[in-house]
């Protein structure tokens, strides 16, 4: 099977690329520079419709949204465990985890992100960046209560869903620091081999 991951540095493709590594795939690399507007030539587009990053070719095949990716390759090379198999008691806790990632967590961290840092000034509305705040940190509440005497978000070993949920508490450590579980987890997560190989540009 040929893998092409569409790729730009710290964007939610590095998601993917850090599964790509985990699993220890060959995949081929394609850069897409968002910053000169390669997400949104008529090649690219036809290949992901909104120019976001990532899309992956699969043979002839192409696929975007991040966890869907994550989830498809976990399925798909179902023997390295990184996702429990469908009939297996733990798969529930994976897909719940899955759509918390994101939707609960993704969705406010993406608002701050958005009308703190990366909209111009007369777009941002800094008047929701406090609610989305107090939104994300209550995800983080939760997540932090759900590592309470475990070292991933499964009990059986790491998995698909620490890379969905870690990805996004990289972005925000000043907010993860009060958390000591999720403390630990992200920098326990941050020194393996597979991620940091995915954050080499
Ligand atoms: N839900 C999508 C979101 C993808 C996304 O928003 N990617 C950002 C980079 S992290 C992007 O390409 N933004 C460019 C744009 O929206 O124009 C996913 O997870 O794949």
């Amino acid at each position: 099977m040929k893998l092409v991951l569409y790729y730009h540095p710290g964007t939610r493709s590095q998601r993917v690329r850090w599964l790509l590594e985990e699993l220890g795939l060959d995949y081929e690399l394609r850069y897409v520079d968002l910053f000169k507007g390669e997400a949104n030539t008529d090649e690219y587009l036809a290949l992901q419709p909104l120019g976001q990053l990532p899309a992956m070719k699969i043979d002839d095949d192409v696929m975007f949204e991040s966890g869907a990716i994550v989830q498809w390759l976990a399925d798909s090379y179902l023997e390295k465990g990184f996702a429990p198999a469908l009939d297996s008691p733990l798969r529930r806790q994976f897909d719940q985890w899955m759509y918390f990632a994101v939707t609960n967590l993704e969705e406010p961290a993406w608002e701050i992100m958005l009308h703190s840092r990366i909209l111009p000034e007369d777009v941002a509305v800094k008047a929701i960046v406090p609610f989305a705040t107090q939104t994300l940190l209550k995800a983080l509440t939760v997540l932090d209560k759900a590592l309470q005497g475990k070292e991933y978000m499964l009990g059986s070993g790491f998995s698909a869903v620490d890379i969905m949920i870690a990805y996004i508490l990289m972005w925000y450590p000043e907010h993860v620091e009060p958390f000591s579980n999720l403390k630990t987890y992200a920098e326990k997560l941050r020194q393996r081999p597979a991620y940091i190989r995915s954050t080499q540009d």
